[in-house]
């Protein structure tokens, strides 16, 4: 989703601005743009396309400017195109970035209109420029201005502001949209995301819903919703600069899924003593929240669904309780029925999905308590939930989610053992389970040699044009995920199906020309699992078969397969991921399109 960044200092900020929007680009990417302030003037520039082509025209901004906003742009309201790229600006003087849908535009478009205000995009954000230049008119100072202007807003923002006669200011408000503010030493800033500030501060001020930041060179002061000043803490940001770098892989993507088995380590760190896992990590009042559930709703959206859906089997068959998995955007909107002993469990990378966000707002007070296994720790959805899990994955700037997504899987495999505890899971079988999450570096390093076989799979698939993903029982929302993975970045139509559904639709669609892959570990499910691909393979299609060892799926015509290695049952999901993403990538990487930032999408969707 769109990306903001400001900066209030005393050297020109033109450089850490772009630097900042290159860091948020992963966030959107159809157009961006920049305003300073020099001299009691505002200068803005603005570009379709990527940052890169705003950086070529740099050289027109006054490059001694010394406060400044930038956007990049995911549009929701109005064309990608150069004039509805933010920042919007209302007359000569005054100028907004903005991320989030302002609902009530329409309205507040009609009004400001009515006022002799002229409009130049089709977005919803240039509303709250005209709307604030027309209350400056009363008299009344900027930061007054910004206060009245969010009372008449509805829907989401985080804003940034700069205003020529106060070129020593920087505003900034949120509300649904996330918004961090950087303390520098002598300098400040604001971004939506603290990765866009790191080569200038580590030290970072969450601002709250409802808050609005006057930001100056030495000072910030914070105001609450009702407009009362209040003081919010400063947190180290504690994963180092490497983190949001490529380092010398050539997509983040690939670095992302090379991680994996250090974040394995970082999920399961602080968690576990003498091979059992202490619940305080979940919150002061986890134990009693667990003692006291009697069944779970999981919501979430995207490759966090799948998360989700891979946890309902080891819930239901572990702890014994029901639970139900939806996605957030439905959900929200559903007259759903919970329960008083419903454990909510979100779960988002970002901690700022509006739709899982909403969701948690929607039912919080009707469930037991709300748990969020997130990546972001001052993150909306952390801070709004009763109890927390981090996923320690560390940032995650590729669009198509891979380290966030196995850390969930973990998190959640810890919460299925910490609530089987009370359903009567021996002492015994948590610590072998434990063992094997504790193997799971060194597995996932086993399988990430599995590249070079996997890179000469997806010679397949880059002509294709649709595919087929199978898989049964857990093994079936990892070919979802897998088929949500090959559509993202190579755009290839793929579409994932329970392997016994096949007969009863799908099957229409096989031929040589539609590659199915499968994920057939050896389990209780394998033969029947091989009965399905039988009927692939006598309907002439061609099959890609992730299995296990010991097991009679062979290579022959017409059928490919890669073996993994041993994988206790539990872990099976996590395993047969990591082949999906690196076929993915594969494929993407020989299809020639934009791996990390794929056409249309965005990272951490924080619009509805
Ligand atoms: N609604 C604004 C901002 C879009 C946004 O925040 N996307 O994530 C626009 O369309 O420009």
């Amino acid at each position: 989703m769109c990306g903001i960044v400001g900066a209030v200092a005393t050297r020109p900020v033109a450089e850490i601005l772009l630097e900042g929007l290159r860091r948020l680009e992963y966030r959107g990417y159809d157009s961006a743009g920049m305003a300073l302030c020099s001299e009691g003037e505002i200068s803005r520039l603005r570009r379709a396309g990527k940052v890169q082509a705003l950086a070529d025209g740099l050289a027109e901004l006054p490059q001694q400017g010394t406060t400044g906003i930038a956007h990049t742009r995911w549009a929701t309201h109005g064309k990608p195109t150069e004039t509805n790229a933010h920042p919007h600006m209302s007359g000569e003087s005054l100028a907004i970035v903005h991320n989030g849908i302002i609902e009530n535009y329409e309205p507040l478009r009609e009004m400001l209109k009515s006022q002799g205000y002229i409009f130049g995009s089709e977005t919803d954000t240039e509303v709250v420029a005209h709307l604030l230049d027309h209350l400056l008119k009363t008299g009344i100072t900027l930061i007054e201005a910004l206060k009245q202007a969010i009372t008449q807003l509805e829907g989401a923002y985080a804003l940034g502001v700069i205003h020529a006669d106060q070129p020593d200011q920087l505003l900034a408000a949120r509300k649904g949209s996330p918004l961090v503010v950087g303390v520098g030493i002598g300098e400040n800033f604001i971004a939506s995301d603290q990765l866009a500030l790191l080569p200038v501060t580590d030290r970072f001020m969450f601002l709250e819903e409802g808050d609005i930041a006057q930001i100056t060179t030495t000072q910030i002061h914070i105001f609450d919703r009702q407009g009362t000043p209040v003081e919010r803490s400063i947190s180290q940001f504690e994963h180092g600069q490497a983190a949001a770098e490529k380092g010398e892989f050539k997509h983040f993507m690939l670095k992302e899924i090379y991680e994996q088995p250090e974040v394995m380590k970082r999920v399961l760190e602080g968690r576990i003593s003498n091979g059992h896992l202490l619940e305080q990590a979940w919150g002061v009042t986890a134990s009693d929240v667990f003692d006291r559930t009697e069944r779970v709703q999981i919501v979430a959206c995207g490759t966090s669904y799948h998360a989700g859906m891979i946890a309902r089997y080891w819930i239901e068959s572990l702890v014994g309780i029901p639970c139900q998995v939806e996605v957030a955007s439905e959900f929200r909107y559903r007259d759903v029925v919970l329960s008083k002993d419903t454990l909510l469990i979100t779960l988002s990378q970002s901690g700022e999905t509006a739709d899982t966000l909403a969701a948690l707002r929607e039912v919080k007070e009707r469930v037991l308590a709300s748990l969020a296994i997130c990546n972001v720790p001052g993150s909306s959805l952390v801070r709004e939930s009763e109890l927390a899990l981090m996923t320690n994955a560390g940032p995650e700037i590729g669009v198509a989610s891979t380290k966030a997504f196995t850390s969930q899987l973990v998190a959640l495999l810890m919460t299925t053992l910490i609530l089987a505890r009370r359903k009567g899971l021996d002492g015994a079988k948590e610590q072998q389970i434990v063992k094997e999450l504790q193997a799971l570096p060194a597995l996932i390093d086993s399988l990430l040699e599995m590249d070079t076989a996997v890179a000469k799979m997806s010679e397949a698939f880059a002509e294709k044009h649709h595919s087929l993903f199978l898989g049964r029982g857990s093994l079936y929302p990892v070919a979802m995920e897998g088929a949500l993975k090959l559509k993202e970045i190579s755009y290839i139509h793929a579409e994932a199906y329970p392997a016994g559904e096949l007969k009863h639709g799908p099957l229409a669609l096989v031929d040589k020309d539609m590659p199915v892959v499968a994920v057939a570990p050896n389990n209780e499910m394998l033969d029947k699992l091989k009965s399905n691909l039988q009927e692939v393979r006598a309907r002439g299609g061609e099959l890609f078969v992730f299995t296990g060892c010991g097991q009679s799926i062979q290579n022959e015509q017409g059928v490919t397969t890669l073996t993994l290695p041993p994988v206790h049952p539990l872990l099976e999901p996590l395993a047969y991921t990591i082949p999906l993403q690196l076929l993915s990538y594969h494929v993407a990487v020989l299809k020639g399109t934009d791996v990390d930032q794929p056409r249309n999408l965005a990272k951490s969707v924080t619009v509805e």
